[in-house]
């Protein structure tokens, strides 16, 4: 989509401190992270939230997988934990209208959220 923020960081228009790549999924530093480990986790195909999925886009879905264990491996967090959240829509907060997984680590985190 031409003028989403995120799409235009997966296609490399915008600067951002990208970790990981492949062809259906990039991840990249949160420009305000909460945790000294904060990695946002993106499908370059643009889809606003997890209901915007269809059936053709199971290979996305397990590209994002396969991005979380490799970044949860790459920055040794299987013994501290983390956390992943995706908000969706008003209620959730969502801010960026890009379907985007947060992963969070490096500090113990509180829980509930507000
Ligand atoms: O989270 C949207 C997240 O996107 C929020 O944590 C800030 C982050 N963000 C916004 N702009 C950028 C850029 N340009 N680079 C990196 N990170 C960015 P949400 O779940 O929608 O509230």
């Amino acid at each position: 989509m031409n003028d989403c923020l995120f799409c235009k960081i997966a296609a490399g228009n915008i600067p951002a401190k990208i970790v990981y790549e492949t062809d259906l999924c990039c991840a990249f530093e949160d420009i305000t992270p909460v945790a000294p480990l904060h990695i946002l986790i993106i499908p370059k195909k643009h889809m606003e939230n997890l209901h915007s999925m269809d059936e053709n886009d199971s290979p996305i879905r397990e590209a994002l997988f396969s991005a979380i264990s490799h970044l949860v491996e790459k920055n040794h967090l299987t013994q501290s934990g983390y956390r992943l959240v995706i908000n969706s829509g008003d209620d959730g907060q969502q801010s960026v209208p890009h379907l985007h997984i947060h992963l969070i680590g490096k500090r113990s985190l509180q829980w509930p959220p507000g």
